[in-house]
């Protein structure tokens, strides 16, 4: 027996009015919500930002936003009731378990990660019911959507494009990559039996490398030990890194990121041919940013002490990744190698970090 279709969930039914026209930003107390916030709010005078995280914001990243609020991406319902004030017409995404903390949350990871993403990617779709345009939700996805079979492998990939490897062999990739896919359907496919194959949003995702910022650090990633050998080295201590030597992953610097998300979002939609792009700066191993890191830090001393876990991790990871699609489709240009990532932004930054402590 054939049975009608239902609707799973109530449709946006287009009579909101009198709500103010804002930007979202969920993860917006994290590494990237910090950098993009002061990034969006010098970048438009007078933007309203509704700056969303679990843990509430810093005074230095409230002061950007016209309002704030403590809460959980799973809370479809105080989502839902934001969308009620506020037409956003553009979302970004941030909030996220990172890989490590992931592995060990594997349920919480998933409702976080993948329903999070689908309440935010619904509470697009109800804008454009409301207003009939397309809102835009930008989503930070990462190198760990690959899963590299063996270390073997990886050597032999090298350099690998956006549709290779994709069998992610963590919780926190299989959760991007389930997340890039539904941005992927509702951006060209949903509705596709009412209304044809148009889709009802402009999805668009970066698959970040490992990212060092000099002012923040990162909490529960497995690419931690670059902007924690980094810090180490600021505040003279010596550091225990959890990966091999050899472990080389692509990474980039935090203002690189935030660039980026900003260059993707200004783009032309008719200029992009996929969802999710990969982008890199420089791919060191762990030794590389040892040694570039003593040429400032002569006294640093690293250990090398992999853990088993969070090394399968990293070795199921590219080597490095091609962003030829990023350049060619919205002038992606990483700004850095090492050496002047180093010189130019993070060694001054973290510098200035620390001094006097
Ligand atoms: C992590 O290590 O989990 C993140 C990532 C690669 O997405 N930095």
């Amino acid at each position: 027996m054939h049975e009608a279709p239902t609707m799973d969930r109530q449709q946006g039914n287009g009579t909101k009015s009198d709500r103010r026209t804002a930007v979202l930003v969920t993860g917006a107390g994290g590494e990237m919500g910090y950098g993009l916030i002061h990034a969006l709010a010098r970048a438009e005078e007078n933007l309203a930002i509704v700056g969303f995280d679990l843990k509430g914001l810093p005074d230095e990243v409230a002061d950007c936003c016209t309002e704030t609020v403590a809460g959980d991406v799973r809370d479809q319902a105080l989502l839902e009731g934001l969308a009620e004030r506020y037409s956003f017409g553009r979302i970004y995404h941030l909030a996220a378990m990172l890989s490590s903390s992931a592995e060990l949350a594997p349920d919480r990871a998933y409702q976080v990660n993948v329903g999070g993403t689908r309440n935010l990617l619904n509470i697009a779709v109800d804008e454009r019911d409301a207003t009939g345009r397309s809102p835009m939700v930008l989503f930070p996805s990462t190198i760990a959507v690959y899963g590299i079979p063996t270390l073997e492998a990886k050597h032999a990939a090298g350099v690998i494009t956006e549709d290779a490897f994709l069998e992610p062999r963590t919780m926190y990739g299989c959760n991007k990559l389930a997340a890039e896919h539904l941005g992927r359907y509702y951006a060209n496919h949903h509705r596709q039996v009412e209304e044809g194959p148009t889709g009802s949003i402009d999805f668009r995702s970066i698959r970040f490398p490992g990212l060092i910022s000099a002012e923040t650090l990162p909490t529960g990633g497995t690419t931690d030990y670059g902007p924690e050998m980094l810090h180490a080295a600021a505040r003279n201590e010596p550091y225990d890194c959890f990966v091999r030597e050899d472990t080389r992953l692509p990474f980039m610097t935090m203002p690189e990121a935030i660039d980026s998300i900003i260059t993707l979002g200004n783009a032309p939609r008719s200029s992009l041919g996929r969802t999710a792009y990969n982008v890199r700066s420089f791919a060191p191993s762990a030794l590389e940013i040892h040694a570039a890191l003593r040429t400032h830090f002569p006294a640093l001393t690293v250990g090398f002490t992999p853990h088993p876990g969070r090394q399968m991790i990293v070795d199921g990871w590219p080597a490095d990744v091609d962003d030829t699609a990023a350049r060619n489709d919205w002038g992606w240009t990483p700004t850095h190698s090492l050496e002047s990532a180093l010189e130019k932004y993070l060694i001054p930054g973290v510098k200035a970090r620390y001094a006097g402590s």
